[in-house]
């Protein structure tokens, strides 16, 4: 890198100057006293940096999670300190649970005061040790000349080992310090070496499989050519459940859904585990399962945090580091060590077929609405899950052909976070259509970003599933507590007319087909957001297909 002469400027400059000199494009923001510098400093970069304000933190920091999830690559926000924080912690704290690369740029009380309890403009006490809690890498801002390697150092500690948010906080006198700085380039990733031996061993035990399954996570999403590959050297059936949708096109016939690969996982014999954290294979899920492991299975597990492999149980082989190189190792290393084998295409296409008839029967109405989405989202769409019935159907039934185009919360699973983080999402991908599903409790959490997408031109296109409840709480309530129903009916606004009042396109279908109409129309608007309401009943029950029994080990 050419080191250049340092310059005079402010704190804030020199913040934003290195955010462009790392690629970041756009901050995510609303603004407030503490951060007026930092806003000054956005405003004089012009085009290279949008600055997109929301009505609300937590809608910043959800888009910047989009706008990440949707491109792969980090996003900032900018909030103020202690209420401005807390709005946006949901957010934050969902970054981490998927491991997204999203930065929070936060203000602060002025520096000599931190720590002192005098009671400044949203003083939050310990400020510093919440964000800890919140994110992987944090620090504070102590002066100009400090602030291009802080901004580096953020950026890189997101997107080396196990990815995840970070967080930089600048006291309000910070910001608007002058001093010299020198613009800083991005630093040199650390990856680990590969170890060859491990992958000597990882290819003899896959090799020597039976029965081989490769189960994906998020932090395969960057692997899907190997991943594909490995799958077909191996007739290896793929496990994407959540966040590894899409990292094996769907209409592969060795991809499956997560009651098949259960319904496989007693005869598997070697299970190659990439960027996922084995959760339903070594937890019980409210009681249900694991599903298990024993002797008779050989783990392998690709990770790029060290410490993930061995957290609960001790794996037969550990690779540790970025999913794409090592895989590529392997694949180079198998040939000597694989089995003769046949094509699994037949019996996995009649196994499919007999699961996607189980399931289009018992999850019936959730799983027509979905058919009719995916007949109009383009294969590189990207579709925003919820925490609601047509959500919990799409992670079992819903083809995903592309990597990074299913966006499902990780384990904080938290209802109300899809609309903001799908104008994140369509707000960096602008040249492909996003679409947002929600249940009618859901979106209420951020339907004021309605505003935001006017404001910004953000063609989203949200449908909001309403069945004037909490859905999900309510069939419990029903099932499992004698009916007794508290805190689940709500009492909804007409969607459509408060769409419209943004001067958002809405309108209100209440067949499949009349929403496939919908939105077919709607994706054509490249400049207005669109809501779309289907009313619908109660749906039925789709935990018994995710919360599944042991079948081994134990
Ligand atoms: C932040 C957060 N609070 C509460 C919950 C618990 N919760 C899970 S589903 C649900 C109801 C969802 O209602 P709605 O969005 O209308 O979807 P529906 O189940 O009706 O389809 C609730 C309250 C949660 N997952 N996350
Ligand atoms: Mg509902």
């Amino acid at each position: 890198m050419a080191s250049q002469d340092p310059q005079q400027m402010t704190t804030a400059e020199a913040v934003v100057a290195s955010l462009a000199a790392h690629g970041i494009d756009a901050v995510y923001a609303l603004p407030g006293i503490q951060n007026d510098h930092l806003f000054d400093a956005l405003f004089k970069a012009g085009n290279r940096i949008r600055t997109v304000h929301t009505r609300h933190e937590q809608g910043s920091a959800y888009m910047a999670l989009g706008a990440a999830l949707a491109t792969g690559k980090p996003q900032a926000f900018a909030v103020v300190n202690g209420p401005g924080l807390l709005n946006a912690s949901a957010a934050l704290l969902t970054a981490y649970s998927m491991n997204a690369p999203v930065l929070a740029l936060i203000g602060e009380i002025p520096a000599r005061d931190i720590g002192r309890n005098i009671g400044h403009l949203h003083e939050l006490r310990g400020q510093a040790d919440v964000i800890a809690r919140l994110v992987g890498h944090s620090a504070q801002i102590g002066a100009t000349a400090d602030a291009p390697r802080r901004v580096a150092e953020a950026m890189r500690a997101m997107q080396a080992g196990r990815r995840g948010p970070a967080a930089l906080v600048c006291p309000i006198d910070v910001w608007g310090a002058r001093g010299l700085a020198t613009p800083q380039l991005p630093l040199a990733p650390h990856e680990p070496a590969i170890d060859d031996d491990a992958i000597q061993a990882a290819a003899k035990r896959l090799g020597a499989a039976k029965n081989p399954m490769i189960l994906c996570g998020g932090g395969a999403q960057g692997a899907a050519p190997e991943v594909t590959q490995l799958s077909a050297m191996l007739q290896a059936p793929v496990l994407g459940y959540r966040r590894g949708r899409g990292v094996l096109d769907s209409r592969d016939p060795l991809s499956v859904t997560l009651p098949l690969a259960h319904e496989l996982w007693a005869s598997t014999d070697a299970v190659l585990a990439i960027g996922t954290r084995m959760y339903m294979q070594q937890n019980a899920v409210f009681g249900v399962g694991p599903w298990g492991l024993d002797d008779d299975i050989a783990v392998i597990r690709v990770d790029s945090d060290p410490e993930e492999p061995d957290r609960l149980n001790a794996p037969a082989v550990a690779l540790v580091g970025d999913a794409a190189p090592i895989l590529r190792r392997l694949i180079d290393v198998l040939p000597a060590h694989n089995a003769k084998r046949r094509s699994r295409a037949a019996e996995m296409t009649r196994r499919q077929a007999a699961w996607r008839q189980r399931l289009e029967t018992a999850l019936a109405p959730q799983v027509a609405f979905l058919d009719a989405l995916r007949a109009e989202l383009p294969e590189d769409g990207i579709y925003v899950d919820e925490v609601t019935q047509i959500g919990f159907a799409a992670r079992l039934a819903f083809p995903v052909h592309k990597p990074r185009t299913f966006l499902s919360p990780g384990y904080q699973d938290n209802l109300g976070w899809g609309f903001a983080t799908a104008l994140g999402a369509q707000h960096a991908r602008p040249d492909v259509p996003v679409v947002s599903i929600n249940g009618d409790g859901g979106f209420m959490f951020t339907a004021s970003e309605l505003a935001t997408a006017m404001q910004h031109r953000i063609p989203l296109v949200a449908l909001v599933f309403n069945d004037g409840a909490f859905g999900n709480v309510r069939r419990i309530q029903q099932d499992a507590y004698g009916n007794r129903l508290i805190g689940c009916d709500l009492a909804d606004p007409d969607f459509v007319r408060f769409a419209d009042s943004f001067g958002a396109a809405a309108e209100r279908v209440k067949t499949p087909k009349a929403l496939r109409t919908a939105l077919r129309r709607a994706f054509r608007r490249r400049d207005t957001p669109t809501l779309i309401e289907v009313p619908v009943g109660a749906m039925p029950n789709p935990w018994p297909f995710i919360f599944l029994p042991r079948v081994r080990g134990g």
